[in-house]
């Protein structure tokens, strides 16, 4: 392993590549990237390297928003096959179709989406800035895509708004139930959960928030052991931050398969090889680009 790290290091120096891996990818990745972090945080890192290629380790809507925001960039993806199961749950078609039928609605659509529904949506928005995005809104009814679980979690903190949620969520965040957490809580310590969780768990949670507010969260608490609701893998990062802390997963399934696709090898490959090159129709990209930009101004 010592070995594929140097040749990708190599690789990396020679041709002025910046690698961005996300808290969900295999460790070695995270070790061997420049910057690790939530999609939006990688998003704005994108923006402001000067290396000549972008090699996004994350799953495709990721890397489809680095190109957005960085249109003379090249962005590469190790394996194009990746993607998130929560954003192929919403259709651009079916978003323009509601939109025609109930013209009265704001559309927010959380960052985990393709670049063609972020080009049908009013705003945008992350697990971050949610609430703060649809308060911001005029329009008392919000349609919030594609996350029921983030829309119930942002309807539970917004006062005077009617909103309504589309039917999809995260598979693997949504499988974590209450006996699994009460399970784990005999055991004692904090119990942090990702929005993206089921709202009755999230009850049970002593810190609710997305991956980058986890890590804070992690970074000042007083506890000994953290009971993780989100991906797995999230916890080599927290064990850097808080080498001090005991953390164990929230349920032993917790694993983005999607995001394990993004291999050591496919990453060696994509350097090797430029592959495989993220590429968004101009006029869609100009779309998308206005909905999360929108964002990025009232968040
Ligand atoms: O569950 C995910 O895919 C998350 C938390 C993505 C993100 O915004 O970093
Ligand atoms: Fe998508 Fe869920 Fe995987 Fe995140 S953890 S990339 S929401 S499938």
């Amino acid at each position: 392993m010592e070995k594929l790290a140097e040749r990708i290091r190599e690789l990396k120096e020679r041709k002025n590549a910046v690698i961005l891996a996300h808290y969900y990818v295999d460790g070695f990745i995270q070790d061997v990237a420049d910057f690790v972090g939530d999609s939006l945080e990688l998003a704005r890192k994108a923006k402001s390297t000067d290396a000549d290629i972008i090699v996004f380790c994350g799953v495709y809507f990721m890397a489809e928003t680095a190109k957005i925001l960085n249109p003379e960039k090249k962005v590469l993806i190790p394996y194009y096959k990746a993607g998130c199961l929560m954003a192929d749950m919403a259709i651009a078609e079916e978003i323009e179709e509601f939109r025609k039928q109930n013209p009265d609605f704001a559309v927010v659509t959380y960052v985990n989406s393709s670049a063609d529904v972020k080009a049908v949506s009013d705003v945008c928005c992350t697990s971050a800035n949610a609430v703060k995005i649809v308060e911001s809104l005029e329009e008392e009814k919000i349609l919030f895509v594609p996350d029921r679980n983030l829309g119930s979690y942002v309807a539970s903190k917004v006062k005077g708004k009617e909103i309504y949620l589309w039917e999809g969520y995260c598979p693997i965040h949504d499988k974590l139930r209450v006996r699994d957490v009460e399970e784990r809580k005999r055991k004692g310590g904090v119990f942090i959960a990702h929005p993206e969780c089921r709202e009755e768990v999230r009850k049970l949670a002593d810190f609710v928030g997305s991956t980058s507010q986890i890590v804070r969260f992690v970074k000042e608490t007083d506890a000994s052991r953290v009971i993780v609701g989100t991906e797995r893998e999230t916890i080599h990062h927290l064990k850097k931050v808080r080498p001090d802390v005991e953390f164990e997963v929230a349920y032993d399934g917790f694993i983005c398969d999607q995001m394990k696709l993004i291999t050591p090898e496919r990453l060696l490959k994509a350097l090797e090889r430029e592959q495989f090159e993220v590429f968004v129709d101009e006029e869609v990209a100009d779309k998308a680009r206005e909905a999360i930009e929108r964002m990025l101004a009232l968040s």
